[in-house]
């Protein structure tokens, strides 16, 4: 028997992308180079060799991939804006790289789509890298500077804005585990950078509240964080309890605490201090979580795994001095992002996985939503939007063996669906969960591995940059029309 969700009347439905990862034109109009241009040039950094000079050719194809997002009924469009294209050395305002932008919302605004902004997707201008990127705090300030320049020339048409998106990513991925760029493996490094990221979003949201109360708006304001669930892999194990304490206090709490609470967690300092030299509280100074705690509009969710873990065994209880420290062909370091306690294994659920390895459980998702809204968001009384969700599948051929138009792509339909069918859980639940955003409109360049792994509800043909909607893609449309999801 089926059953039809509908879903709360307003409820947002869209897509989502960032600037890196579609939109190509590398050194057109100005822009400088990123942290990602950079990363890119470093052999051996990215699977596939590839780079981001042309990617989606999403600069050069916006009118026709606006066109698009109107054929499915996408109703928000949730975007980033490459700092590096506004400033190209990260502190002078190039006013072509804003004409692209402003150009996209004016065409987004025809469609009848609402523009969400996300100002910081990981591609920092290169320049500040140089002069040490988010382990130096004057970026913090530099940031919000940048926010305020895109404010003045874009605020007042856009209705919600994203600061950062993923901090964690930006801070233990890139500077911990050597993976994103900048390509750093140092976990003090990666502290600072957790500190100089919230308070670019607390230096950033001062400013944009004070150009909209001057201009008489009120845009929605936030960011988007990535979370886990961590299950502990025998629940009456002290040992494995403890590994999902800490899990979720690296993952998670590091973030909401001083966002919703004005406070770091003291356990996971108290962890990352002890296990690996690394003192966050060292960055911190007065008046600093006063302004990272500042309130927010809508706190944005990016979910796309939990994970069981367990303790050390016993044998290994007391960890070498630098634990996980490989080097890789090229001889660059990679060390776990889970400073301090890199021993913590994961274990294996027996769980179906997508191309990127990571496990199917949507019951994750309501778990995390209604968690969240407990814990953080509904005290708060601020809404929860699901800001990324999906699935990397490769394409599935047709029965005559070619992939073309709307290939099957029934994994990633039934991901979305039983994610959204979670979604719709944790609003019985009581949580305040106000839209969905799937990641991504388009098949795109997936950061380190390249255009290895496809996201996109859309499919990208990068020799001829043709678009075509996958299954998902007709599938989802037919959801927003509904507003309701139908499950078997
Ligand atoms: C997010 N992890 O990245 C990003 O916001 C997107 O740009 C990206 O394409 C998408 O998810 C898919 O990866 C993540 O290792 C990258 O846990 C890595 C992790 C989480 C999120």
């Amino acid at each position: 028997m089926s059953h039809r969700l509908d879903f709360p009347r307003g409820f947002r439905w869209g897509a989502a992308t960032a600037a890196a990862q579609i939109e190509g034109a590398g050194r057109e109009d100005g822009k400088g180079d990123s942290i990602w241009d950079a990363l890119c040039r470093r052999p051996g950094a990215i699977a596939d060799g590839s780079d981001i000079e042309v990617a989606c050719d999403h600069y050069h194809r916006m009118p026709e991939d606006v066109a698009l997002m109107r054929e499915l009924g996408i109703g928000t469009y949730r975007f980033s804006v490459s700092w590096a294209r506004v400033m190209p050395d990260g502190r002078a305002v190039n006013p072509a790289g804003l004409d692209f932008y402003s150009r996209l919302i004016d065409r987004l605004a025809e469609a009848g789509i609402r523009p969400w902004l996300t100002l910081y997707h990981w591609d920092l201008p290169e320049r500040l890298q140089q002069a040490g990127g988010w382990v130096n705090r004057d970026t913090a300030s530099l940031f919000a500077d940048y926010a305020g320049a895109v404010y003045d020339r874009l605020g007042g048409r856009v209705p919600t804005w994203t600061t950062l998106n993923e901090p964690w990513c930006s801070s233990m991925l890139s500077y911990a585990a050597g993976e994103h760029a900048p390509g750093h493996a140092d976990p003090v490094e990666a502290v600072a950078a957790v500190h100089h990221l919230l308070l670019a979003h607390g230096k950033a949201v001062e400013v944009l509240r004070e150009k909209a109360a001057r201009a008489g708006e009120s845009p929605e304001i936030g960011l988007t964080l990535n979370f886990t669930v961590a299950h502990p892999a025998d629940p009456s194990s002290e040992a494995d309890r403890d590994a999902a304490r800490r899990i979720d206090g690296l993952r998670n709490r590091l973030f909401t605490d001083p966002v919703f609470r004005g406070e770091y967690p003291e356990d996971v300092l108290q962890d990352m201090r002890s296990g690996a030299g690394a003192d966050l509280a060292r960055f911190v100074r007065p008046g600093d979580l006063e302004l990272i705690g500042a309130p927010i509009d809508v706190l944005g969710v990016n979910f796309y795994n939990g994970e069981m873990v367990a303790g050390a065994a016993e044998a290994s209880s007391s960890p070498a001095p630098d634990p996980l420290v490989r080097h890789d062909r090229f001889g660059f370091p990679h060390r776990s992002a889970n400073i301090g306690s890199e021993w913590v294994r994961s274990v294996p659920r027996g769980l179906p996985r997508t191309d990127m390895g990571w496990e199917v459980e949507p019951d994750d998702l309501r778990q995390l939503l209604v968690r969240l809204h407990r814990d953080y968001t509904g005290p708060a009384g601020i809404p929860l939007v699901v800001t990324e969700n999906g699935a990397a599948y490769a394409d599935q051929p047709d029965a005559a063996g070619f992939v073309d138009d709307a290939a099957p792509d029934d994994s990633r339909t039934a991901y979305i669906r039983d994610h959204l069918a979670a979604v719709h859980r944790a609003i019985q639940e009581g949580a305040d969960v106000d839209g969905y955003l799937v990641w991504s409109l388009l098949d795109n360049f997936e950061w380190a591995l390249g255009y290895t792994k496809r996201f996109g509800i859309v499919h990208v043909d990068y020799e001829t940059q043709e678009r075509t909607p996958k299954a998902s893609a007709l599938w989802y449309r037919d959801v927003i029309a509904a507003n309701a999801v139908t499950t078997e």
